[in-house]
């Protein structure tokens, strides 16, 4: 299999800022080979939020959602690596901590579906609109 450099966007959700777990979840993503591009500190609006996840706007969790998302700042960051959306994703672990691996953030961090710590693009189309949407 050939494999591609790319970015990807990922999020450290309100609830990992305010775990005080920054340095934590950045030094994995950098122990295992990726490079963290860029990053910033934002408290986002409900329409900044709403905007983001338009894709869930029908969706029985989603005021849950943005309530969570605008509870505290939090930390979008561009990750740069071989086949970095699926890695990524892989480091942090399926969106429902009881059902994420051993050894990932979620795993380790996160204490329900609604509070799961972080996001990370799941496409490439994703990772592009994402990644624009914080950085560009
Ligand atoms: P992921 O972040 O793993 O890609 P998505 O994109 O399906 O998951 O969902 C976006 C966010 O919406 C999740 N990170 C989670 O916070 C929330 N979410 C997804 N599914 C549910 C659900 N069934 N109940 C509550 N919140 C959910």
């Amino acid at each position: 299999m050939v494999l591609s450099m790319e970015n990807t966007l990922s999020i450290i959700k309100p609830d990992g800022v305010k775990k005080k777990l920054i340095g934590t979840i950045l030094k994995r993503f950098e122990d295992r080979g990726f490079e963290i591009i860029n990053v910033k500190y934002v408290h986002l609006t409900k329409d900044e939020a709403s905007e983001f996840y338009s894709m869930h706007k029908e969706q029985p969790f989603f005021e849950d959602l943005i309530g969570f998302m605008t509870s505290g700042p939090c930390l979008p960051f561009i990750i740069r690596g071989e086949d970095a959306i699926l890695k990524v994703r892989e480091i942090m672990g399926a969106t429902n901590p009881e059902e994420a691996a051993e050894g990932t953030i979620r795993k380790d961090f996160a204490e329900s579906i609604d509070s799961n710590i972080i996001h990370g693009s799941d496409s490439k189309e994703s990772a592009e609109r994402e990644i624009s949407f914080f950085f560009e």
